[in-house]
């Protein structure tokens, strides 16, 4: 999917003032929509399909039009499920009425990540727990690096929490892009001229640290807007931000721009001017058993739910209270990476009186010239202190009237990683209402991160406060970072009307649940008559399907799941060769993230190696995934006969898993008689077993069965 048949699309320049009208012809097969991201808009052409603006069908033309009321650097993308991921997006570039800025010329470097994958597909692949991408990208965990470095008490505290460990990006890339190409060349540009590079970062999961080559970048704007100018090297991008620099193009050579994705995984560079490259810093790839280690060692607390029990009852400062960073790790000493000469020139700065954010830590920057890593160093929340925003100062006061209301609103950021369910306070897009704000009046948002994962977070249709160290001249932006058990104050002022979205711009935990609308409560507009706002409500609670076979000597096995946030659907078949058989249809319903009940119907063979007969029982019981994630199944059925039953599977080696299922089942005779003079039976189930991941679709397997014995085969996912 493509915007006039380029990745990423052309790039629309307007100068404030104009009069923006923007014909869209949809020549897919499918609904599009876009949206004007960082745009000041009237609400109808917004673009997000069903809630501000029709979705565009096959075949139609849609006009867009809105005043231009802003200059600086900002992109355009689909709204419309992943399709972001596809390729539907591209730059905008606004000329301000007067240049205020000395540079000579303009480049747009828009970054984005390439899959070769249906998105669709990659996010099947995370719902089901599929472990390829880590494996794929090098980036998991496995028990033997764990424990080669002594981390296996870390690792033990994380499993505790229900944690597998540190993450910070899901998706494999084959490629990471700078305008549509990994190493772009731009020697147009001549020694001595000022280049105003405008990077956006266009990607559907991807945040890059940035360097560059040559002499120290000017970064003069963030998400659009001015900033004090500050010389910075190496900078963060976060999913949807922008940042413009300015550099000098040197005489001696060309500057090397250098995009790395955050885990290490890959990175895009382009190269600016002619002659020999100056290269850009490379970032030391993020140890992740180290960044285990250091947080098991904090005290905090994870998994909260990411999908509570009852939606609808308001729990969100227990949940703050209760997971999280604990507020005595706070007051710490804040050792901050100056290898790249930023100009701190402060040495010891005291911003205990400072109104919000995290203001009340007493910050100690030092000047280090490598940052320290040993662990004496590194306490509490300086482990993500480099995401920090600081490094931003509005060009003038942000701050709103004394006398506006104020309206408070905590959102504690949650997420699932075994289900990949994402949510706010623990409840998905689809199970809740929408934020009701009030016109002329402040709304604060705290963000507060419960989870392991960093996610930039993007309003509609404003611009808020990022409260940082700057005070009254907080910067303006329309995303933010959130990082890892972090918390980040928003602002902004209520002069808007109609509905706008908030969410996460990581696309797959947008779809995956973490959204909401605020709203204004003013009636919705008459042309979304027939656009009803369910339609984007469903996109993030959609079903998703996935199956496994596998074909060994000794038997086979057939697993089929169907599963949207609530509700789940399993089919299971094991069929040994020796001729035993089990079969099961069951129906689970998710109470909260850990725990299901299910009923459905179950088929054994009664006399062991023959199908001669068959019995078939209705079941019920409980599905829990406990502490340390162990699967634990409790179950009754109508001979009333209970069984119990508990499973795990285990990455050990880069592509080995291990995995092991134990059951028991008791018979007291209640229901069916048991044999003369006894009045106690029972049934062990067991298997153990080794499985070797080749590709994303089959793996390698070697199982032993206490009913169907030992064998090998292949695993085949689909
Ligand atoms: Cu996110």
């Amino acid at each position: 999917m493509t915007v006039n048949g380029t990745i990423p699309g052309p790039t629309l320049e307007f100068t404030e003032g104009e009069y923006a009208v923007i014909y869209v012809k949809n020549e897919m097969s499918v609904e599009t929509s876009v949206h004007w991201h960082g745009i000041i808009i009237p609400n109808f052409f917004d673009g997000v399909p069903y809630l501000t603006t029709p979705p565009i069908r096959p075949g139609e033309t849609f006009k867009y039009e809105f005043p231009i009321t802003q200059n600086g650097t900002y992109w355009y993308h689909s709204h419309t499920m992943l399709q972001e991921q596809s390729g539907v997006f591209g730059s905008l570039l606004i000329n301000p009425k007067e240049k205020t800025l000395d540079y000579d010329k303009d480049l747009v470097l828009m970054l984005s990540d390439w899959t070769n994958e249906k998105p669709m597909n990659v996010l099947r692949n995370l719902k089901r727990g599929n472990e390829w991408y880590g494996m794929k990208k090098g980036t998991s965990t496995p028990l033997n690096k764990v424990i080669a470095r002594g981390a296996f008490g870390a690792q033990l505290d994380f499993w505790r929490q229900r944690m597998e460990g540190a993450d910070i990006a899901d998706i494999y890339y084959p490629a990471f892009l700078v305008n549509g190409q990994q190493q772009p060349e731009y020697p147009d540009f001549k020694a001595g001229e000022k280049v105003r590079l405008r990077i956006i970062n266009g990607s559907a999961s991807s945040q890059f640290w940035m360097t560059f080559g040559g002499d120290m970048p000017t970064l003069v704007s963030a998400d659009g807007l001015n900033v004090e100018p500050i010389q910075k090297n190496k900078t963060f991008i976060a999913i949807a931000e922008t940042y413009d620099f300015i550099v000098t193009v040197p005489q001696n050579g060309k500057i090397e721009f250098r995009a790395m994705a955050q885990d290490g995984s890959g990175s895009a560079t382009a190269n600016i001017g002619n002659g020999q490259v100056l290269p850009a810093k490379v970032v030391p790839k993020p140890d992740k058993i180290k960044m285990m280690q250091k947080m098991a060692k904090m005290d905090m607390k994870m998994g909260a739910h990411a999908l509570k029990f009852q939606p609808k009852k308001d729990e969100r400062f227990e949940m703050k209270k209760e997971y999280g960073m604990k507020m005595d790790v706070m007051n710490m000493d804040m050792s901050k990476d100056s290898t790249m000469n930023e100009k701190v020139d402060h040495s010891k700065m005291d911003h205990s009186n400072l109104p919000a954010g995290k203001a009340g830590m007493n910050m100690e920057i030092s000047k280090n010239s490598e940052m320290k890593m040993d662990d004496s160093d590194i306490t509490g929340m300086d482990l993500f202190s480099e995401y920090n925003y600081d490094y931003l100062k509005s060009t003038e006061k942000t701050t709103y009237d004394k006398d506006v209301p104020v309206k408070e609103i905590l959102l504690n950021l949650t997420g699932n990683m075994n289900r990949y369910i994402w949510s706010m306070n623990g409840v998905p897009l689809s199970e809740t209402d929408q934020i009701k704000i009030n016109h002329k009046e402040v709304t604060r948002i705290t963000l507060n991160n419960l989870t392991m994962m960093h996610h930039p977070m993007h309003l509609h249709g404003h611009f808020f406060r990022v409260i940082n160290k700057n005070g009254e001249y907080s910067p303006l932006k329309h995303t933010v970072n959130v990082p890892p058990m972090g918390e980040v104050t928003i602002e902004f002022y209520g002069n808007e009307y109609g509905d706008w979205f908030f969410h996460c711009h990581i696309l797959y935990h947008m779809m995956s649940g973490m959204a909401r609308v605020i709203s204004y409560n003013t009636p919705r507009d008459d042309r979304l008559n027939g656009y009803p706002i369910s339609g984007l409500l469903t996109e993030a609670d959609k079903y998703y399907t996935w199956a496994m076979v596998d074909a060994a000597s000794h038997m086979t096995e057939f697993n089929f799941t169907t599963s949207n946030i609530r509700n789940q659907f399993n089919v299971m078949a094991e069929y040994g060769w020796n001729e035993n058989l089990e079969a099961e249809v069951t129906y689970e319903r998710y109470l909260h993230d850990y725990l299901r009940v299910f009923g459905g119907v179950n088929i054994e063979n009664e006399i062991e190696d023959s199908l001669d007969e068959l019995s078939t029982t209705a079941i019920v019981g409980i599905r829990y995934l406990t502490p340390y994630l162990f699967n634990l199944d409790v179950r009754i059925d109508n001979k009333l006969r209970p069984q119990i039953s508990l499973s795990r599977e285990i990455i050990i080696f880069p592509r080995t898993a291990i995995f092991g299922n134990f059951e028991y089942q008791a018979d007291f005779g209640w229901v069916d008689d048991l044999p003369a003079g006894d009045n106690f039976a029972n049934e062990v189930v067991w298997n153990a077993g080794v499985e070797y991941f080749l590709s994303r679709n089959f793996s390698l397997m070697a199982s032993y069965d206490n009913r169907f014995g030992a064998g090998g085969g292949l695993s085949v996912r689909f």
